[in-house]
């Protein structure tokens, strides 16, 4: 069994591989309005995918919506995303009376997956903030 500290060496090396990505690294990604100029009470969708651009697959997390004034509106556990993959598109249905809201979705909102931390990026780029203005009714 000479070759067996060889082996030894080629394991301790490949475990101090320290890649920029090689924990998850979860992001908001193809952010979509079906309506961007709504009126009072009219359903709008907000439409998002979740992202993971790490080397490593993600655990089940926690995201959530929050709204302007308001906290938070929607909190959903997700199962998790591959390495490298985008999840399906998540919907959520907006109606709201009239005014201007700032949508604020958080990924990962209890920090239950470690992500790519290099200068901190990984976990600070979870937040990804959208606008809409509701128009009074009958206006336009
Ligand atoms: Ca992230
Ligand atoms: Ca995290």
């Amino acid at each position: 069994m000479r070759w067996l500290p060889l082996v030894l060496v080629l394991l301790v090396a490949a475990g101090c591989d320290d890649d920029l990505n090689s924990k998850p690294d979860l992001v908001v990604q193809e952010v979509a309005v079906s309506n961007p100029t709504p009126v009072a009470s009219q359903t709008v969708t907000l439409t998002f995918g979740i992202t993971n651009q790490g080397d490593i697959d993600a655990g089940a997390f926690t995201w959530r919506l929050d709204r302007s004034g308001s906290g938070t509106i929607r909190e959903e556990r997700y199962g998790g995303v591959w390495s490298n993959h985008t999840s399906d598109p998540i919907v959520v249905s907006l109606n709201e009376a009239a005014g201007t809201y700032t949508y604020t979705i958080v990924l990962d909102a209890l920090n239950e997956v470690d992500e790519d931390d290099d200068d901190h990026i990984g976990e600070a780029n979870n937040m990804t903030t959208v606008t809409i203005t509701f128009s009074p009714a009958g206006s336009g």
